[in-house]
């Protein structure tokens, strides 16, 4: 496929999963709108009108809960029963928490990583590139900011009550990479109770090799169960969910959505009290991020504080620091080598040199099973982001050209067999055709400034 090509068709895939505001997931596997698939999705939808991007976040917003947590699934009210599980009807119950918000849509009660400001802030820049909508785009941020604040204010303090910079989590769903080794360990301290009998829909759209096993869902229900039992109060939770761990990728997209937040207050001229509130959050999740580094690894580890201990894996979100752009010289340049070696993208038998979710000499390691080594193109991007950022302007060529041939199939495929190269999960994922078109942009946005 041509670039044009590629284009076109990530355009019609973002039309089809458009319902009207606000944009589903998938077409089949994830009919519902997704946290942090929306931010990506609106720096995609930017560039085919930023008017459009602004209503992406808007619209997920307007579920917001009252302690600030978007939610990380609202669901799709024509979405019928058989089609998502667990549904509408199975969160339904957290709809009465006391933070909930009123109204005929259900949302989850957990949340995912806080992509959000970045997206946000995005719009405007494109806008600016383009030179068009940038008022519109302005008002937009004055309308978003607030609840932005707020969001980042209920991660902060009601995910991080330590005050470490760190943002905690109470079910893998919150990190965005379920099955990851990162949380195996954690996950298998659960002890499962009785969890209702259900039936798993994902089973019927994709190869079971492709996703969770039992044994995971059976842990990710109950956490459920145990998470809806509390009314979703995070001080309950803080006290009895039976998985909490500090996330190091959540925390180290929060740094940065910090840094956009810092610039869409100066552009919205907001108060000097929140500017310093801002430098605070981003600080104390640069420090915290520096707490969790693993001299073994050359990465950076996640945390289980039920256990009390690292939880020590080699996945993409051991390059958290480099995500977050912050850190020692001698780390960053560390996970630069891993990155490069053969525990990451230099490895030989590779289909192409991009980062698998986990290293495949990490004992979890599955070529096929969704966050337990495929690659996906949205954390490609993520990290090719970073890369622009921290100068590494060669290094982020090469991802993006690389990402891009591996998306020439025209799959949009929701990740890659990292050896052969295969479209595996989704087929037509929403993330995927966004960030092939932030790529493609022709308006220069997408080389920011470092
Ligand atoms: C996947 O997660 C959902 C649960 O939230 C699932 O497997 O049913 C993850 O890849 C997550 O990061 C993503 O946001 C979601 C929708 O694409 O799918």
């Amino acid at each position: 496929m041509r670039p044009e090509d590629i284009i076109a068709r990530a355009a019609a895939v973002l039309r089809e999963n458009d319902m009207g505001g606000w944009t589903r997931a998938s077409p089949t596997l994830y009919p519902h709108q997704w946290s942090w698939d929306s931010a990506f999705i609106a720096i995609g939808l930017a560039h085919l009108d930023t008017g459009r991007a602004a209503g992406e976040i808007r619209s997920l917003t307007e579920h917001q809960w009252e302690n600030g947590k978007i939610p990380h699934i609202v669901f799709n009210p024509d979405a019928p029963p058989e089609s998502y599980f667990p549904g509408p009807e199975h969160w339904a119950s957290a709809a009465n928490a006391p933070d909930a918000p009123t109204g005929p849509a259900t949302t989850s009660g957990l949340c995912q990583p806080p992509v959000h400001a970045l997206a946000a802030l995005r719009i405007l820049r494109i806008a600016e590139a383009r030179g068009e909508g940038v008022a519109e785009a302005r008002t937009f941020l004055g309308q978003i900011y607030p609840k932005l604040l707020a969001w980042h204010r209920y991660l902060a303090t009601a995910r991080d009550p330590e005050g470490s910079g760190l943002v905690t989590i109470y079910h893998p769903w919150e990190s965005g990479t379920d099955n990851s080794p990162r949380w195996t360990p954690a996950l298998e301290r659960v002890e499962v109770g009785e969890i209702p009998d259900y039936e798993r829909h994902d089973l019927g759209h994709v190869d079971p090799s492709e996703r969770p096993t039992g044994y995971e869902y059976d842990r990710f229900i109950w956490l459920v169960e145990v998470i809806k039992e509390t009314g979703c109060d995070d001080d309950v939770l803080y006290e009895e969910c039976p998985f909490l761990a500090k996330d190091v990728l959540a925390s180290a997209i929060l740094v940065r959505a910090n840094e956009a937040l810092l610039e869409i207050a100066e552009v919205v001229d907001a108060p000097k009290v929140d500017w310093a509130t801002l430098r605070a959050w981003i600080e104390q999740g640069r420090a915290g991020l520096e707490e969790c580094w693993s001299p073994d690894l050359g990465l950076c580890t996640d945390y289980d504080l039920r256990a009390g201990e690292p939880l020590a894996a080699r996945t993409i979100a051991g390059f958290a620091p480099l995500i977050a752009g912050t850190g020692r010289e001698d780390h960053l340049r560390d996970l630069l080598r891993i990155l490069d070696s053969r525990v990451f993208t230099g490895n030989p038998d590779l289909r192409w040199p991009l980062p698998p979710s986990t290293s495949p000499h990490e004992r979890g390691f599955r070529p096929r099973s969704y966050w337990r080594g495929p690659v996906w193109p949205v954390m490609n991007w993520l990290l090719w982001w970073s890369l622009q950022r921290s100068d590494e302007r060669k290094r982020a060529a090469r991802l993006k050209d690389y990402s891009l041939t591996q998306l020439s199939d025209g799959r949009f495929g929701e990740y890659y067999e990292p050896f052969t190269g295969e479209a595996l999960g989704s087929d037509d994922q929403s993330w995927t055709a966004a960030v092939a078109l932030d790529w493609l942009a022709e308006d220069g946005s997408g080389e920011e400034p470092v």
